[in-house]
């Protein structure tokens, strides 16, 4: 195996017998085998379009492409067998696809000589090696060509995963999946094409744009709009069962058959935004959060007295002491995990029926505040900009992105407890869980009474950083880079990596990346990034912290 799509790869190069996330060298074959139908999807979809073929006819084939790319992102399908079968699905849509295009009189495209034969695991298996990363890149013969290849291959898999959350709650855009899939296409020619590739790295940056747009649109119209809300932390006593992951519309249906049970819903990482949408909140029985970040989860499960469901990522090899009371849904797949193929949640109820649940407490109850979607923060915008002009806040901070296990990820608690006590903090992802307990920060205000950190929502929320920074210039009559606002993002997986690309094609620059670079990018990649967005490794806090602070 050679993987090296997120930030934790082993030693920085790529995992090369088993993944530091636990992803086996079998299914790690298996989802390159995948992508490279996804790359050869991309040329026949849009061979099909151009055919004449409409929005109905190329449903199946955007929905596979969605769940197929959602499926092989960092921390969310270890099943090997799960993910043969989104390449044997696949293949039947190809064969349809092509069809499709005769039918209308269009020519089917000749897809390269690669092509998958047999289609039974063992065999799918062997064809994922011969489409391996170093395979592509010796194929390609130029190697920022193909870290440009790579950039784009793990941007279009985020923006696949948000949209996959759009579809979810009733939103699919057949723009946007026909320029996700002319992506695919220039991403499965091996044309050392620089320029190209270079347009095709932003082009997936603006699509997540509008994609992350959607599903700000599809949470508020399925949920209501987000408001502000303490949302308790602590336990609450009764049975109990945790959701964690970023499906709404799977939590939405999970309140509804359970209430009249007396069990609790407990939201668990990037769920934790539940809490503030009207339609969500609503329900009693949704008591609380529980627990921190997706990689606290062998922990937290173990210590979580009823079942736990992931409907998306991050999930993690279960414990033993868990593995009976833990089910996946969606695209999450974990080899000897239950997964659910519906919304129908009885056989999880009955699990919580039998589990013991929280015994009463007399710890004091805690909260944190979430909801600061961009409804709620930009009726504060005037307030923000008079304190800026009157030095209340002396500058607006976002630290955002992916949360994960190593130490260096410190440095953005670092950050957040060392930046100047008049600094505005916007936070969201689950990289917050690194600060928002820190008895340091708590309940912090500024001087004209807002919050010092202000709770965006899951990275899925990314929209509400946008429109606020966007909005913000605007009243300010400046661009987003003269903005008295400092980016620090935290990557680890291919949804951060769309985001970051979102970022960079709307020209925004100085943005601190860290804790380190991703792999797949070279040298002479990286320079063409720092030479035109000044893009900054995450360096000593002390050091960035005056660099920020003047404005680098
Ligand atoms: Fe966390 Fe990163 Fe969950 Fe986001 S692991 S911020 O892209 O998907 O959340
Ligand atoms: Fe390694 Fe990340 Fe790939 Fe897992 S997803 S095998 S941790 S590079």
């Amino acid at each position: 195996m050679f993987c090296r799509q997120c930030e934790q790869t082993q030693d920085h190069i790529a995992c090369r017998s088993v993944g530091i996330c636990g992803k086996s060298a079998e299914t790690s074959a298996m989802q390159d085998g995948l992508v490279h139908l996804l790359k050869r999807m991309g040329v026949m979809a849009t061979a099909a379009r151009g055919a004449g073929a409409n929005e109905k006819e190329m449903y199946q084939v955007n929905w596979w492409t969605l769940r197929s790319a959602f499926s092989t992102l960092t921390n969310v399908n270890f099943d090997e067998e799960r993910i043969a079968e989104f390449i044997r699905e696949g293949l039947t849509i190809q064969k349809k696809l092509e069809e499709l295009i005769q039918s209308k009189g269009g020519k089917v495209p000749n897809l390269d000589p690669v092509a998958i034969g047999d289609t039974d695991t063992a065999s799918l298996e062997e064809f994922g090696y011969t489409v391996s990363v170093p395979k592509l890149k010796d194929c390609m013969g130029n190697d920022d060509c193909f870290s440009l290849v790579e950039i784009g291959t793990y941007g279009a898999k985020g923006v696949c995963a948000y949209a996959a959350h759009c579809h979810q709650l009733g939103y699919m855009n057949e723009e946007v999946m026909a320029g996700l899939h002319e992506v695919f296409a220039k991403l499965a020619s091996n044309e050392a094409d620089m320029n190209g590739l270079l347009a095709n790295v932003l082009r997936v940056g603006e699509l997540n744009g509008k994609v992350l747009a959607m599903l700000d649109e599809a949470h508020a119209s399925n949920f209501g709009v987000p408001e502000p809300t303490q949302v308790k932390v602590t336990a609450t006593e009764g049975k109990a069962i945790l959701v964690s992951g970023h499906d709404l519309k799977d939590l939405e249906e999970l309140l509804k058959q359970t209430e009249s049970t007396s069990i609790n819903v407990y939201t668990h990482g990037e769920m934790l935004p539940a809490h503030s949408y009207p339609g969500l909140k609503k329900y009693p029985h949704l008591v609380g959060n529980y627990g921190t970040a997706w990689q606290a989860q062998k922990f937290e499960f173990s210590t979580f007295p009823g079942p736990v469901i992931v409907t998306t990522n991050c999930i993690l090899e279960p414990r033993r002491m868990y593995k009976d009371r833990i089910y996946s849904m969606n695209e999450v797949g974990v080899s000897g995990v239950k997964h659910l193929e519906s919304r129908d949640f009885s056989e999880v109820i009955a699990k919580a029926k039998e589990c013991k649940g929280f015994p009463k407490t007399i710890t004091p109850a805690q909260y944190h505040t979430v909801g600061f979607n961009h409804r709620a923060v930009l009726p504060l915008a005037g307030d923000v900009i008079e304190g800026v002009k009157k030095g209340d806040i002396s500058r607006i901070f976002l630290i955002g992105g992916c949360d994960g296990s190593q130490f260096d990820r410190n440095y953005f608690t670092e950050l957040a407890e060392e930046l100047p006590e008049d600094t505005l903090i916007l936070t969201l992802g689950c990289a917050k869980n690194r600060f928002i307990h820190s008895q340091k920060l708590l309940n912090q205000t500024l001087a004209n009474g807002m919050p010092r950190i202000m709770d965006m929502g899951q990275c899925n929320d990314s929209y509400s950083a946008i429109v606020v920074a966007t909005e913000l210039a605007k009243a300010l009559d400046c661009t987003v880079n003269d903005l008295p606002l400092s980016l620090c993002l935290s990557h680890l997986e291919q949804k951060a990596a769309a985001v970051l690309l979102t970022l960079l094609n709307m020209g925004v620059k100085n943005i601190r990346l860290g804790p380190s670079l991703p792999a797949y990018i070279t040298p002479n990649v990286l320079n063409v990034l720092v030479e035109n967005y000044n893009l900054m490794p995450t360096g000593n806090v002390h050091d960035d912290i005056k660099g920020m602070m003047a404005g680098r």
